[in-house]
Protein backbone atom coordinates (compact mmCIF):
# COMPACT_ATOMS: atom_id res chain seq x y z
CA UNK A 1 0.00 0.00 0.00
CA UNK A 2 1.39 3.37 -0.99
CA UNK A 3 1.88 5.82 1.81
CA UNK A 4 -0.17 9.29 2.33
CA UNK A 5 1.42 11.70 -0.01
CA UNK A 6 0.91 14.28 2.75
CA UNK A 7 0.81 14.31 6.26
CA UNK A 8 0.52 17.28 8.30
CA UNK A 9 -3.06 18.03 7.01
CA UNK A 10 -6.00 15.67 5.98
CA UNK A 11 -6.02 16.23 2.31
CA UNK A 12 -8.68 14.34 0.30
CA UNK A 13 -10.40 14.50 -3.70
CA UNK A 14 -6.76 15.30 -5.39
CA UNK A 15 -6.90 16.35 -8.85
CA UNK A 16 -3.39 16.30 -10.28
CA UNK A 17 -2.59 18.45 -13.25
CA UNK A 18 1.34 18.98 -14.84
CA UNK A 19 1.97 22.36 -15.20
CA UNK A 20 5.35 23.73 -15.90
CA UNK A 21 6.78 20.21 -15.91
CA UNK A 22 5.90 19.98 -12.37
CA UNK A 23 3.27 18.06 -10.50
CA UNK A 24 0.42 20.40 -8.95
CA UNK A 25 -2.53 18.62 -6.64
CA UNK A 26 -5.29 20.26 -5.93
CA UNK A 27 -7.25 18.82 -2.82
CA UNK A 28 -10.36 18.86 -0.20
CA UNK A 29 -8.08 19.76 2.85
CA UNK A 30 -10.41 17.86 5.53
CA UNK A 31 -11.17 19.24 9.00
CA UNK A 32 -12.31 17.71 12.11
CA UNK A 33 -15.15 18.78 13.22
CA UNK A 34 -18.21 17.63 16.11
CA UNK A 35 -20.95 17.43 13.20
CA UNK A 36 -22.95 14.36 13.48
CA UNK A 37 -22.49 12.04 10.86
CA UNK A 38 -24.99 11.79 7.94
CA UNK A 39 -25.40 10.38 4.39
CA UNK A 40 -25.79 14.02 3.44
CA UNK A 41 -22.26 14.50 4.15
CA UNK A 42 -23.05 17.07 6.68
CA UNK A 43 -19.27 16.04 8.39
CA UNK A 44 -17.29 16.92 5.24
CA UNK A 45 -17.46 20.26 6.36
CA UNK A 46 -14.18 22.36 4.76
CA UNK A 47 -13.18 25.78 4.89
CA UNK A 48 -10.17 26.48 2.69
CA UNK A 49 -7.83 24.90 0.22
CA UNK A 50 -4.71 24.41 -0.71
CA UNK A 51 -2.25 23.23 -2.93
CA UNK A 52 0.71 21.43 -3.34
CA UNK A 53 3.44 21.11 -5.60
CA UNK A 54 6.28 18.52 -5.78
CA UNK A 55 8.45 16.96 -8.64
CA UNK A 56 8.60 13.28 -8.32
CA UNK A 57 5.96 10.75 -7.77
CA UNK A 58 8.27 8.35 -6.19
CA UNK A 59 8.37 7.13 -2.31
CA UNK A 60 9.33 8.42 -0.12
CA UNK A 61 7.68 12.05 -0.94
CA UNK A 62 10.55 14.21 0.18
CA UNK A 63 9.98 17.80 -1.77
CA UNK A 64 6.20 18.10 -1.55
CA UNK A 65 5.62 21.53 -1.65
CA UNK A 66 2.50 22.83 0.57
CA UNK A 67 2.11 26.51 -1.02
CA UNK A 68 -0.74 27.47 1.50
CA UNK A 69 -3.98 28.48 2.25
CA UNK A 70 -5.17 30.03 -1.52
CA UNK A 71 -9.10 30.49 -0.99
CA UNK A 72 -11.22 30.10 2.00
CA UNK A 73 -15.03 30.50 2.67
CA UNK A 74 -15.35 34.17 4.26
CA UNK A 75 -13.36 34.87 0.55
CA UNK A 76 -16.29 34.16 -1.90
CA UNK A 77 -19.18 36.14 -1.40
CA UNK A 78 -21.86 33.87 -2.46
CA UNK A 79 -20.62 30.70 -0.75
CA UNK A 80 -22.35 29.75 2.99
CA UNK A 81 -20.33 26.07 3.60
CA UNK A 82 -18.67 23.10 2.37
CA UNK A 83 -15.39 23.80 -0.26
CA UNK A 84 -15.75 20.23 -1.24
CA UNK A 85 -13.45 18.59 -3.86
CA UNK A 86 -11.69 21.29 -6.54
CA UNK A 87 -10.07 21.13 -9.64
CA UNK A 88 -8.05 23.12 -11.85
CA UNK A 89 -6.73 24.28 -15.42
CA UNK A 90 -4.51 26.40 -17.20
CA UNK A 91 -5.56 28.61 -20.30
CA UNK A 92 -4.19 31.60 -22.05
CA UNK A 93 -1.75 32.06 -19.47
CA UNK A 94 -3.78 31.77 -16.13
CA UNK A 95 -4.88 29.22 -13.90
CA UNK A 96 -8.36 28.65 -12.80
CA UNK A 97 -9.37 27.20 -10.08
CA UNK A 98 -13.02 25.20 -10.00
CA UNK A 99 -14.80 24.61 -6.85
CA UNK A 100 -18.31 23.07 -5.64
CA UNK A 101 -19.69 24.95 -2.12
CA UNK A 102 -22.77 25.32 -0.81
CA UNK A 103 -24.73 29.18 -1.52
CA UNK A 104 -26.30 30.63 1.58
CA UNK A 105 -29.33 28.89 0.66
CA UNK A 106 -27.59 25.28 1.17
CA UNK A 107 -27.46 24.67 -2.94
CA UNK A 108 -24.42 23.51 -3.83
CA UNK A 109 -23.17 25.33 -6.69
CA UNK A 110 -19.91 25.47 -8.48
CA UNK A 111 -17.27 28.75 -8.49
CA UNK A 112 -14.31 29.86 -9.65
CA UNK A 113 -11.10 31.59 -9.29
CA UNK A 114 -8.50 33.14 -11.75
CA UNK A 115 -4.52 33.29 -10.67
CA UNK A 116 -1.72 34.63 -12.70
CA UNK A 117 0.55 31.12 -10.98
CA UNK A 118 -0.31 27.45 -10.65
CA UNK A 119 -0.10 27.86 -6.97
CA UNK A 120 -2.69 30.73 -6.87
CA UNK A 121 -3.31 32.84 -5.54
CA UNK A 122 -6.93 32.96 -6.82
CA UNK A 123 -9.29 35.28 -6.89
CA UNK A 124 -13.10 34.53 -6.72
CA UNK A 125 -15.38 35.94 -9.09
CA UNK A 126 -18.13 36.97 -7.06
CA UNK A 127 -21.22 34.70 -8.58
CA UNK A 128 -20.94 31.39 -9.23
CA UNK A 129 -20.84 29.89 -12.86
CA UNK A 130 -23.99 30.50 -13.90
CA UNK A 131 -25.97 27.29 -14.79
CA UNK A 132 -23.41 25.43 -12.69
CA UNK A 133 -25.15 23.45 -9.63
CA UNK A 134 -24.23 20.19 -7.83
CA UNK A 135 -20.55 19.09 -7.01
CA UNK A 136 -17.36 17.64 -8.18
CA UNK A 137 -16.15 20.09 -11.21
CA UNK A 138 -13.13 18.41 -12.92
CA UNK A 139 -12.14 20.68 -16.13
CA UNK A 140 -10.50 19.37 -19.12
CA UNK A 141 -8.91 20.99 -21.72
CA UNK A 142 -8.35 19.19 -25.09
CA UNK A 143 -5.32 19.37 -26.79
CA UNK A 144 -7.07 18.54 -30.17
CA UNK A 145 -8.79 21.50 -30.78
CA UNK A 146 -7.86 23.93 -27.01
CA UNK A 147 -12.03 23.38 -25.92
CA UNK A 148 -12.39 23.19 -22.44
CA UNK A 149 -14.54 21.62 -20.54
CA UNK A 150 -16.16 20.76 -17.23
CA UNK A 151 -17.69 17.71 -15.88
CA UNK A 152 -19.83 17.72 -13.06
CA UNK A 153 -22.39 16.41 -10.32
CA UNK A 154 -22.69 13.97 -7.33
CA UNK A 155 -25.97 12.45 -6.12
CA UNK A 156 -27.26 12.71 -2.16
CA UNK A 157 -25.26 15.44 -0.48
CA UNK A 158 -24.17 16.42 -4.00
CA UNK A 159 -27.58 16.89 -4.77
CA UNK A 160 -27.64 15.65 -8.67
CA UNK A 161 -30.86 13.88 -7.67
CA UNK A 162 -32.46 17.27 -7.10
CA UNK A 163 -32.50 17.86 -10.93
CA UNK A 164 -34.59 15.32 -12.74
CA UNK A 165 -37.20 18.06 -13.33
CA UNK A 166 -34.61 20.60 -15.33
CA UNK A 167 -31.14 21.79 -14.73
CA UNK A 168 -32.81 25.30 -13.98
CA UNK A 169 -35.02 23.10 -10.93
CA UNK A 170 -34.14 22.31 -7.69
CA UNK A 171 -36.44 20.00 -6.50
CA UNK A 172 -35.98 19.91 -2.67
CA UNK A 173 -38.40 16.72 -2.39
CA UNK A 174 -34.94 14.76 -3.25
CA UNK A 175 -32.91 16.12 -0.76
CA UNK A 176 -30.97 13.74 1.27
CA UNK A 177 -29.63 10.38 0.67
CA UNK A 178 -32.14 9.10 -2.51
CA UNK A 179 -32.08 8.30 -5.72
CA UNK A 180 -34.10 6.89 -8.88
CA UNK A 181 -34.30 3.06 -7.93
CA UNK A 182 -36.52 0.39 -9.64
CA UNK A 183 -36.54 -1.91 -12.60
CA UNK A 184 -36.64 -0.22 -15.78
CA UNK A 185 -35.47 3.20 -14.25
CA UNK A 186 -32.25 4.32 -15.62
CA UNK A 187 -28.90 6.08 -13.71
CA UNK A 188 -29.14 9.52 -13.24
CA UNK A 189 -25.84 11.12 -15.63
CA UNK A 190 -22.93 12.81 -14.37
CA UNK A 191 -23.08 16.42 -16.74
CA UNK A 192 -20.87 18.01 -19.04
CA UNK A 193 -20.34 21.52 -20.10
CA UNK A 194 -18.21 23.35 -22.71
CA UNK A 195 -16.18 25.93 -20.93
CA UNK A 196 -15.88 29.56 -22.98
CA UNK A 197 -12.70 30.89 -23.66
CA UNK A 198 -12.65 32.84 -20.95
CA UNK A 199 -12.72 29.81 -18.36
CA UNK A 200 -15.78 31.59 -16.10
CA UNK A 201 -18.92 30.83 -18.12
CA UNK A 202 -20.56 27.99 -19.63
CA UNK A 203 -20.82 28.20 -23.51
CA UNK A 204 -24.12 26.56 -24.48
CA UNK A 205 -26.08 23.85 -22.41
CA UNK A 206 -25.06 21.70 -19.84
CA UNK A 207 -25.55 17.92 -21.27
CA UNK A 208 -26.21 15.03 -19.62
CA UNK A 209 -22.65 12.72 -20.08
CA UNK A 210 -24.29 9.16 -21.37
CA UNK A 211 -22.56 5.63 -19.99
CA UNK A 212 -23.65 2.84 -21.55
CA UNK A 213 -23.68 -0.79 -20.34
CA UNK A 214 -21.17 -2.59 -22.90
CA UNK A 215 -23.49 -5.56 -23.42
CA UNK A 216 -26.78 -3.73 -23.90
CA UNK A 217 -25.63 -0.72 -25.56
CA UNK A 218 -28.29 0.94 -23.42
CA UNK A 219 -27.45 3.55 -20.12
CA UNK A 220 -26.70 2.15 -16.84
CA UNK A 221 -29.78 0.92 -14.67
CA UNK A 222 -30.14 2.98 -11.77
CA UNK A 223 -29.71 -0.38 -9.69
CA UNK A 224 -26.76 -1.02 -11.00
CA UNK A 225 -25.11 0.30 -7.81
CA UNK A 226 -21.61 -1.31 -8.84
CA UNK A 227 -21.35 1.05 -12.31
CA UNK A 228 -23.36 3.56 -11.89
CA UNK A 229 -22.45 7.11 -11.72
CA UNK A 230 -22.46 8.82 -8.28
CA UNK A 231 -19.48 11.29 -7.90
CA UNK A 232 -15.74 12.34 -8.32
CA UNK A 233 -15.99 12.86 -12.02
CA UNK A 234 -12.36 12.60 -13.82
CA UNK A 235 -11.57 12.76 -17.73
CA UNK A 236 -8.18 12.02 -19.18
CA UNK A 237 -7.05 11.53 -22.46
CA UNK A 238 -4.74 8.80 -24.02
CA UNK A 239 -3.65 7.60 -27.45
CA UNK A 240 -6.89 9.20 -28.88
CA UNK A 241 -9.51 7.74 -26.16
CA UNK A 242 -11.13 9.76 -23.82
CA UNK A 243 -11.69 8.05 -20.62
CA UNK A 244 -14.09 9.30 -18.14
CA UNK A 245 -13.88 8.03 -14.79
CA UNK A 246 -15.86 8.38 -11.20
CA UNK A 247 -16.80 6.93 -8.02
CA UNK A 248 -19.51 4.51 -7.71
CA UNK A 249 -20.14 6.10 -4.31
CA UNK A 250 -22.30 3.03 -2.12
CA UNK A 251 -20.72 0.21 -3.53
CA UNK A 252 -17.08 2.17 -3.10
CA UNK A 253 -15.80 1.48 -6.49
CA UNK A 254 -13.74 3.70 -8.96
CA UNK A 255 -14.20 2.69 -11.91
CA UNK A 256 -14.25 3.99 -15.99
CA UNK A 257 -16.06 4.12 -19.43
CA UNK A 258 -14.34 5.45 -22.75
CA UNK A 259 -15.49 7.11 -25.83
CA UNK A 260 -13.98 9.10 -28.52
CA UNK A 261 -15.83 12.35 -28.05
CA UNK A 262 -15.07 13.98 -24.88
CA UNK A 263 -18.96 14.41 -24.56
CA UNK A 264 -19.98 10.76 -25.05
CA UNK A 265 -21.55 8.52 -25.17
CA UNK A 266 -19.38 7.02 -23.22
CA UNK A 267 -18.70 3.26 -22.76
CA UNK A 268 -18.64 1.44 -18.84
CA UNK A 269 -15.12 -0.28 -19.41
CA UNK A 270 -14.44 -1.63 -15.60
CA UNK A 271 -12.83 -0.70 -12.31
CA UNK A 272 -9.83 1.14 -11.20
CA UNK A 273 -9.54 0.93 -8.00
CA UNK A 274 -11.01 -1.57 -5.34
CA UNK A 275 -12.75 0.12 -2.17
CA UNK A 276 -10.21 1.79 0.16
CA UNK A 277 -10.53 2.32 4.11
CA UNK A 278 -13.27 4.96 4.71
CA UNK A 279 -16.79 5.78 2.67
CA UNK A 280 -15.74 8.08 -0.19
CA UNK A 281 -13.34 7.35 -3.01
CA UNK A 282 -11.88 9.77 -5.25
CA UNK A 283 -9.03 9.87 -7.64
CA UNK A 284 -7.80 11.79 -10.72
CA UNK A 285 -5.41 10.53 -13.37
CA UNK A 286 -2.40 12.48 -14.63
CA UNK A 287 0.64 11.34 -16.86
CA UNK A 288 4.13 13.21 -15.77
CA UNK A 289 7.37 12.43 -17.08
CA UNK A 290 5.73 9.53 -19.55
CA UNK A 291 4.31 7.22 -16.57
CA UNK A 292 0.54 7.35 -15.64
CA UNK A 293 -0.80 8.22 -12.20
CA UNK A 294 -3.35 7.38 -10.21
CA UNK A 295 -4.22 9.91 -7.67
CA UNK A 296 -6.44 8.97 -4.63
CA UNK A 297 -7.36 8.80 -0.93
CA UNK A 298 -8.18 6.67 1.78
CA UNK A 299 -8.15 7.52 5.51
CA UNK A 300 -4.99 5.34 6.72
CA UNK A 301 -3.88 8.88 8.42
CA UNK A 302 -7.05 8.78 10.73
CA UNK A 303 -7.55 5.28 11.04
CA UNK A 304 -10.68 5.17 8.85
CA UNK A 305 -12.60 8.31 10.31
CA UNK A 306 -14.68 8.51 6.94
CA UNK A 307 -13.97 12.52 6.99
CA UNK A 308 -10.48 12.85 7.53
CA UNK A 309 -8.84 11.56 4.51
CA UNK A 310 -5.11 11.28 3.11
CA UNK A 311 -4.33 11.44 -0.47
CA UNK A 312 -2.21 8.97 -2.37
CA UNK A 313 -0.47 8.24 -5.81
CA UNK A 314 0.33 5.10 -7.48
CA UNK A 315 1.32 4.27 -10.90
CA UNK A 316 -0.98 2.61 -13.11
CA UNK A 317 -0.83 0.85 -16.59
CA UNK A 318 -2.69 0.27 -19.94
CA UNK A 319 -2.79 -2.99 -21.66
CA UNK A 320 -2.20 -3.22 -25.59
CA UNK A 321 -6.34 -2.62 -25.93
CA UNK A 322 -6.21 0.99 -23.52
CA UNK A 323 -7.67 -1.27 -20.79
CA UNK A 324 -6.62 0.44 -17.34
CA UNK A 325 -4.26 -2.25 -15.23
CA UNK A 326 -3.45 -1.21 -11.24
CA UNK A 327 -0.76 -3.53 -10.96
CA UNK A 328 2.12 -3.79 -13.93
CA UNK A 329 1.41 -6.59 -16.63
CA UNK A 330 3.73 -9.33 -16.67
O1 LIG B 1 -14.91 15.75 -0.09
C1 LIG B 1 -16.31 15.93 -0.10
C2 LIG B 1 -16.94 14.96 -1.03
O2 LIG B 1 -16.59 13.62 -0.66
C3 LIG B 1 -16.48 15.07 -2.45
O3 LIG B 1 -17.04 16.16 -3.13
C4 LIG B 1 -16.89 13.75 -2.95
O4 LIG B 1 -16.37 13.40 -4.19
C5 LIG B 1 -16.42 12.84 -1.83
O5 LIG B 1 -15.07 12.52 -1.95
Amino acid sequence: MSPPLITHLYTADPSAHVFNNRVYVYPSHDRETDIAFNDNGDQYDMADYHVFSMSSLDAPYTDVVDHGVVLRTEDVPWVGKQLWAPDAAAKNGKYYLYFPARDKAGVFRIGVAVGDQPEGPFKPDPEPIKGSFSIDPASFVDEADGQAYLYFGGLWGGQLQCYQGGYDRFDEKWLGPQEPAGVGKKALFPKVAKLSDEMRSFDGEVQDLVILAPETGEPINADDHDRRFFEAAWMHKKDGLYYFSYSTGDSHYLVYATSTSPSGPFTYAGRILEPVLGWTTHHSIVEFQGRWFLFHHDCELSKGVDHLRCIKVKEIFYDKEGKIMIEKPE
